[in-house]
């Protein structure tokens, strides 16, 4: 019987779901016991490895789960499943269950972005066509043979991020392992799952696999992402309905030709029937932002809830859910922590969850406390227990116009001068547009960095709708000032545009709406456009 563990943290909803849609049964392992009778094992760690280790020792499963690995049975450990077979992890104090005899390593910050988020290639020793799979980590096991002899004997892919190479799949025995997320990764993982699934009684030969030097290639690495974003709310009769503004005012204006209502919710579609159309189009990523949370609690919000459950079921690809993570009371006087809301998200099938308004608050917090956290805000509470990589921010800025870019004061190095004489800064907003903060761009990425957010989605209130094109000065101004990944949101009217957003700002995706909803320009067009001036995108 195939057995998953599940320690608590992250996603499991999705490899569940992956498991269920190729037709295969499990069940979850909840004690020690049912170890004993596993003929077969997941271990889908998402987090941090502290966390999977405490987590795996209070439940009395860490020497259990040696025991059974020893055993010779049939292992598949998934991101953090995988890395707890080396011996230690400089990410933490507790040792790992050392069958690997080797450690788990930080990536290097200084050429890229920390975390690795998004899809690269997996280059198997035996096979010259790597697929491309789903990766989200900021530590991993460095690919060097003279260096780390024994982690190159279980290796069976390797990968390269920025200058780096580093083991992607380990393969010796009963024991199977990728760095990447199958269940996450399209077709490629499905067809990777299922495979183990239908061989899970095979045992590989236990030869040391070929220790064969690998070179970094400047054509190769992480793909540029591409992310469709779907704004969800209720429109005037209570259905959740994808909608889409013009710089954030989402109701339709009066027009003599219109044949929809002037003032209402425009609405481009339901939420899970697009999200499908989306994933079969080849999106890399798909984003619902809950737009109108500010005004209820999501945890009330069943149908939103219901939404991330039902595409979670159909679409094997990265899931971002956004609006209304934060510390909520309902009408009944109860409390809830945005722990608890992120929880539910991603219980429900979510992988990130992307905080708006409340990351706003909680750098103005930060910065009254001369910039020391104290661990209680969102970004700090979820990524504490869900990773920072399942921490995104998202930014919505509007432009703020100086009369002269002296009155800019500390600020005079965020200052844009435009072309036209005007010079602006970016100011941060709240409640979706609605409140301006005196929060500039620059110190909101920088301090929610420093909270442990994972990633930045950075929206343009000016340019949201607009289809002039990305702002290429936000971009750089925000990608310039962080370590993290960034989003480049709003805007996008042609393929041209995500062509200048990945080479004049080097961010590592970009998102849009309206031209993807309203069927003008398709996810392959761009994808086409950008692999013909040599960026590198996912086919
Ligand atoms: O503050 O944590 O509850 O989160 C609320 C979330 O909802 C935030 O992420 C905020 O950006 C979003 N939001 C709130 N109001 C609106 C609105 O439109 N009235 N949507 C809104 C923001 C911006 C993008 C959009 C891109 C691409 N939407 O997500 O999809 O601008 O559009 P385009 O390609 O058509 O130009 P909290």
């Amino acid at each position: 019987m195939l057995y998953i563990l599940d320690y608590g943290a992250g996603n499991v909803a999705s490899l569940s779901n992956s498991i269920t849609s190729l037709g295969h049964a499990f069940r979850w392992i909840e004690n020690a016991s049912d170890l004993d009778a596993a003929t077969s094992l997941i271990f889908p760690g998402v987090g941090a490895f502290e966390s999977a280790i405490q987590h795996l020792s209070r439940r009395g499963l860490l020497e259990p789960l040696r025991q059974y690995i020893l055993s010779g049975r049939p292992y598949f450990g998934i991101c953090i499943g995988m890395q707890v077979l080396f011996q230690s992890s400089d990410e933490a104090a507790s040792p790992g269950l050392g069958i690997i005899p080797c450690s788990i390593q930080r990536f290097e910050d200084t050429d890229k972005a920390v975390p690795h988020i998004g899809w690269n290639a997996a280059d198997l020793f035996d096979a010259s066509d790597a697929a491309y799979y789903y990766f989200v980590h900021s530590y991993c096991a460095k690919y060097d043979p003279d260096k780390f002899p024994q982690a190159a004997e279980w290796t069976h892919a390797t990968t390269q991020y920025g200058r780096e190479i580093f083991v992607s799949m380990v393969r010796k025995g009963n024991v199977f392992g990728t760095q990447f997320h199958p269940e996450k990764s399209g077709r490629a993982g499905l067809a990777l799952l299922d495979g183990w699934l239908r061989r899970e009684g095979t045992v590989h030969p236990q030869e040391a696999a070929p220790r064969i030097p690998r070179s970094v290639d400047p054509k190769r690495g992480l793909t540029k992402r591409i992310v469709a974003c779907m704004d969800v709310r209720a429109n005037d009769q209570g259905d959740l309905v994808v909608t889409k503004g013009d710089q954030y005012d989402v109701r339709e204006k009066a027009d003599s030709l219109a044949t929809t209502t002037a003032g209402a919710v425009r609405n481009l579609g339901k939420p899970v029937a697009l999200a499908a159309r989306y994933y079969e189009a080849g999106a890399d990523e798909l984003c619902l932002l809950n737009i109108t949370s500010f005004r209820h609690s999501p945890l009330q919000d069943q149908p939103m809830i219901a939404v991330v459950r039902a595409a979670a079921e159909r679409l094997f690809i990265p899931l971002t859910i956004g609006g209304g993570i934060k510390d909520t009371i309902h009408p009944d006087g109860t409390s809830h922590s945005a722990l608890e809301v992120a929880s539910a998200y991603f219980r429900a099938g979510a992988d990130k969850v992307s905080i708006g308004s409340e990351a706003v608050y909680a750098v103005e917090r930060l910065r009254a406390r001369d910039n020391v956290p104290d661990g209680t805000s969102a970004i700090e509470t979820i990524a504490h227990a869900y990773g920072r990589q399942a921490v995104v921010v998202s930014i919505d800025p509007r432009r703020t116009y100086l009369d002269k870019p002296e009155d800019a004061g500390h600020r005079a190095a965020e200052v844009i001068q435009g072309t036209y004489g005007k010079a602006w800064w970016y100011q941060c907003t709240v409640s979706g547009g609605r409140e301006t903060r005196p929060l500039s761009v620059v110190e909101l990425a920088q301090g929610v960095e420093l909270l442990g957010a994972g990633e930045l989605l950075v929206n343009s209130i000016d340019r949201d709708g607009t289809g002039l094109g990305f702002d290429l000065d936000l971009l750089k101004l925000v990608k310039g000032s962080v370590r993290i990944p960034v989003v480049a949101s709003s805007g996008a009217g042609s393929p041209t545009h995500f062509i200048d957003a990945f080479a004049e700002t080097n961010v590592e995706a970009a998102l849009a709406a309206g031209i993807f909803h309203r069927e003008e320009v398709g996810i392959e067009e761009v994808k086409g456009a950008l692999r013909a001036v040599g960026i590198h995108v996912r086919s």
